[in-house]
């Protein structure tokens, strides 16, 4: 059991497994996968579970998302740990599969939602590659809004070529830019949207995405462009309501350049930033389009339970 856990936590740490809403589905089915393990009883598969619950969570650090899943199926484990040994599996089986399946129809919604924000003839710009804006995007195409892309290629590890590859190959006219090309690109080509994913959200609508995000805010904000954020509540952090914060993760420096190439310079590798509520228009999320300054009503109300645990 430990070599399905091992093998995530792995898929999850080299990014084989990416991006904030799949780290988290793939760690839920993971669980899902120790449940269904050898056990001599209840107390004993809880252990298992919170074991591998641990382990799984260390595997990236910045995106909530990920310890979100994994502490509401623990939650559920416990509060359910009366239960006989087979009751409890059932239980968490059934429970958690329809967790997996709210996800999914998050980024539906969300989908839907957010092309309601997206005008005919739009060009939007976005940067990395986010699932959720993807499906967003895909969607205005399928409503007839006859959008360009922009994608920012996204160094180091140029996630923009797979947003670029996927836009692309479903019809959308899309460009590919080097991140420093953002602030002429938005200014020459007209920008009218910027559109990104999230991998964590702050109750004061202060966001986490991926490192280069907060600079293309500050751009859109200087040339008046709206930034949109799309998101499911996975990726809201209760626990930022007590103030907590989340680790921004440093990769290897052999991402930016190869060892030994520069051998007196110190190499630095973020892979994340924040970005400021104050360069934001909205999150639209599974449960409507909000402003920054509601995330912390949205959190109080949908996320009350993290607080207890
Ligand atoms: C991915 C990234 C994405 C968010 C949202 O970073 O920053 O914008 O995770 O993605 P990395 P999604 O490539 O380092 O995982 O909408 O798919 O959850």
């Amino acid at each position: 059991m430990t070599d399905i856990v091992d093998r995530t936590y792995r898929d999850i740490k080299s990014m084989r497994v990416r991006g904030a809403l799949n780290i988290a589905i793939s760690a839920s089915r993971t669980l899902r996968e120790v449940i269904t393990s050898d056990a001599k009883n209840t107390p004993q598969l809880l252990k298992k579970l919170k074991r591998a619950g641990k382990k799984l969570k260390s595997a990236r650090p910045t995106a909530i998302s990920l310890p979100n899943a994994i502490n509401y199926i623990l939650y559920i484990a416990d509060k359910n740990s009366h239960l006989e040994l087979d009751e409890f599996r059932k239980k968490l089986l059934v429970d958690i599969d329809k967790f997996i399946d709210e996800q999914k129809s998050a980024l539906d919604r969300i989908a839907e939602i957010g092309s309601n924000l997206i005008k005919k003839k739009d060009i939007i710009l976005t940067h990395c590659n986010s699932d959720t804006v993807d499906t967003l995007i895909k969607r205005a195409w399928d409503d007839g809004k006859k959008i360009e892309v922009v994608c920012t290629e996204t160094r180091p590890r140029y996630q923009g070529h797979i947003t670029a590859r996927e836009l692309s190959s479903y019809g959308i006219p899309t460009t590919l830019i080097v991140d420093s090309a953002a602030h002429l690109i938005m200014k020459e080509l007209d920008i009218d949207k910027v559109i990104v994913g999230a991998d964590t959200i702050y109750a004061s609508g202060d966001m986490i995405n991926k490192i280069g995000t907060s600079q293309i805010a500050l751009c859109a904000k200087e040339l008046d462009i709206d930034f949109i954020v799309a998101a499911e509540s996975i990726k809201f952090s209760p626990l930022s309501l007590l103030g907590s914060m989340v680790e921004i993760e440093e990769r290897d420096p052999s991402e930016v350049i190869k060892p030994g190439k520069l051998p007196r310079v110190k190499i630095l590798n973020p892979a994340f930033d924040i970005t400021s509520a104050d360069y934001i228009d909205v999150f639209a999320t599974e449960f409507g389009v909000i402003p920054p300054e509601a995330v912390y009503s949205l959190l109080r109300e949908r996320f009350g339970w993290e607080l207890e645990i």
